[in-house]
């Protein structure tokens, strides 16, 4: 079933929870309480939502270091995402992994990584166990345009074809790979067309539309959950910071990221409700809602304790 206009509501609290997150997350980096690296997803909040709630809860996800908006969309508990930011014991990785590297199995959060292209076979993998195990559940990889000139992208939607594969592949296309326009690196003007060329059904969507984004995706994941196999998305997108904090974003205009901002998913889903008969206050109590569970995330995350230095030793393999 599309996205109805009854959730649209849910759909808009939840990129807010996921921007407001962002935001808390820049002020206490600002304020030293966050170590490390950090890379926003503000902007690209439709892809997140859109890509994640068509799926169920034990379908799996692979995505990036830029992934937060996934994780949370997915299924992520905001306040165990906040404590790993801050490196706490109640983090979802016991503070070990970090901003870069969330996971949680019991929503289906694969993996995150900070290798270019690294969850795209991870994800591959999955759902090759998924098919083996005769199970219905569904892989998806979330990855950058910069991954579609990494070896292992090609290699992994080759076998997709080839093995039919229940996986989808979302590229999340924010025009820029790091502090490089995109197109200096890439020889086809639309990645989706390298997707097409190893035989898989691929097409390219405007994903800050978080409609567009969620039924585009409902379709690829009924076609993998028939056993149809994997379909790519292209989903053009932009991040409204820079690539990490401290980017100086010496790469492009404040005029291109200005007229950006008039097309970021919030600011369209606001509209959206508002042509639909939602008011200014029925948008406000959305953002208060938000606003709350980031506030409880943060406080949580702040009281929660440090690990234990032996926590260094457990959950490794060696
Ligand atoms: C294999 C590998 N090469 C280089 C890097 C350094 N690096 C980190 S992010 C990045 C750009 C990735 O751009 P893109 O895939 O478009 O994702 P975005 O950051 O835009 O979300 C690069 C080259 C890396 N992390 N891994």
């Amino acid at each position: 079933m599309p996205l109805s206009i009854q959730q649209l509501p849910d759909a808009y609290r939840q990129m807010l929870i996921i921007r407001k997150f962002e935001e808390a997350i820049r002020t206490m980096f600002a304020q030293g309480k966050i170590r490390g690296s950090f890379h926003p997803c503000i902007g690209q909040e439709a892809p997140a939502v859109g890509g994640c709630w068509p799926l169920r809860k034990d379908d799996v996800i692979s995505c990036t270091y830029r992934g937060h908006g996934q994780a949370l969309a997915k299924g992520l508990d905001p306040r165990s995402a906040m404590a790993e930011m801050l490196g706490k014991a109640t983090g979802c990785c016991k503070g070990k992994g970090g901003s870069m590297h969330f996971s949680d199995p019991e929503v289906g959060l694969l993996v995150a990584n900070a290798i270019v292209a690294g969850g795209i076979p991870h994800a591959a993998g999955a759902a090759l166990a998924f098919k083996m195990a005769g199970s219905d559940q569904i892989a998806v990889a979330f990855f950058g345009e910069g991954a579609v000139n990494q070896g292992v992208f090609h290699e992994t939607l080759n076998l997709a074809v080839i093995w039919k594969l229940p996986v989808i592949f979302v590229c999340e296309n924010n025009l820029y790979s790091e502090m490089t326009p995109s197109h200096e690196t890439t020889s086809v003007k639309e990645v989706h067309e390298r997707a097409a060329a190893y035989g898989m059904e691929a097409v390219r969507i405007d994903a800050n539309d978080v409609e567009l984004m969620y039924n585009t995706m409902e379709t690829a994941v009924a076609k993998a959950r028939a056993g149809d196999g994997p379909t790519f998305i292209e989903a053009m997108t932009y991040r409204l910071y820079g690539h990490m904090m401290g980017d100086p974003e010496i790469y492009r205009t404040k005029e291109e990221v200005a007229q950006a901002r008039e097309r970021e998913p919030i600011h369209r889903l606001g509209l959206r409700l508002k042509s639909l008969g939602s008011s200014e206050d029925d948008l406000a109590r959305l953002d208060a809602e938000a606003e709350a569970i980031i506030a409880e995330a943060v406080r949580f995350a702040e009281d929660s304790p440090t690990p234990s230095p032996d926590e260094a030793f457990t959950d490794v393999f060696v």
